[in-house]
C-alpha cells in the first residue's frame, strides 16, 4: 500500500490527499510535524534528503517527493491528466507556474502568518511577497473569467495544484474579494465529488 508523510495544514500536501481521495486510492497516512523538525532528522532525510513534505512511498525505499509530481504519477491514465499531450503540457505549465509564481509568495505568507503565528516578526519579508502574490491571484483571475477550470475546460491536477494555496490564500493576507472569478472557481473545485477539506483527517 501507498504511505504518505503529511502534515495536515500544508498545502503541498493537501493536493496529495485531495487527489488521493477523488482517485479512490486506498493510503496509509504518516503524520509528520513539520514545526517540530520531524523532517530534518536524520531518518527523514535518508527518505527524502530535501527534507520535506509531501513524500510518497511507492514501494519499500522508493519515495516520491514534489506535490506536483506526486500529482502527475497518481493521476497518470486517470481523467484528471489528460493524455493528448497539448493539455498534458498545459497542465504541467500550471504546475510549475504554482510553484515558481504562486506557492513562494502565498503559501509562504500564509506560513508565516497562520501556522508560525509571526506576522510582526515577518513584517517586511511579508511586504516583498504582496505584489508577485497578488500578480499570481490576478493571471488565475483573468484566466478564469473564460474558462471554468484551467485546463480543457475540465477540472485536472492543475485545478488541484493551484487551489490548495488559493483556497487558504486570507489566511496569509491575501483579500480574495477582488477575484471574483477565483472565487467562483473555488466553488467549483469545492462541489467535485470525493472533495476533501484541507484540515479534514483522512480515514
Ligand atoms: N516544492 C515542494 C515544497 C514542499 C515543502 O515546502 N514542504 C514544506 C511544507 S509545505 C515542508 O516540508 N517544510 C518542512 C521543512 O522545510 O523542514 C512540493 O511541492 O512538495
Amino acid at each position: 500500500m501507498l504511505k504518505l508523510y503529511d502534515f495536515l495544514p500544508s498545502g503541498n500536501s493537501y493536493k496529495v490527499r485531495l487527489l488521493l481521495s477523488q482517485l479512490a486510492i486506498p493510503y496509509e497516512r504518516i503524520a509528520v510535524d513539520i514545526l517540530k523538525g520531524e523532517t530534518r532528522t536524520p531518518a527523514f532525510l535518508a527518505k527524502n534528503p530535501n527534507g520535506r513534505i509531501p513524500l510518497l512511498e511507492i514501494a519499500p525505499w522508493l519515495y516520491l517527493s514534489e506535490s506536483n509530481a506526486i500529482m502527475v504519477y497518481l493521476a497518470k491514465d486517470s481523467a484528471l491528466l489528460p493524455r493528448d499531450p497539448w493539455h498534458y503540457a498545459q497542465v504541467l505549465q500550471w504546475l510549475f507556474f504554482e510553484q515558481y509564481s504562486h506557492e513562494p509568495y502565498i503559501a509562504t505568507s500564509r506560513y508565516w502568518i497562520a501556522l508560525l503565528d509571526k506576522e510582526r516578526e515577518y513584517r517586511d519579508a511579508l511586504a516583498e511577497k504582496r505584489a508577485p502574490g497578488q500578480a499570481a491571484l490576478r493571471i488565475m483571475n483573468q484566466h478564469l473569467a473564460h474558462h471554468d477550470f484551467f485546463v480543457a475546460g475540465r477540472y485536472s491536477i492543475a485545478d488541484i495544484g493551484l487551489y490548495a494555496y488559493t483556497h487558504v490564500a486570507p489566511e496569509g493576507g491575501f483579500d480574495l474579494s477582488a477575484y471574483p472569478n477565483i472565487l467562483a472557481w473555488l466553488d467549483r473545485v469545492a462541489s467535485q465529488p470525493a472533495y476533501i477539506d484541507i484540515r479534514q483527517v483522512p480515514h
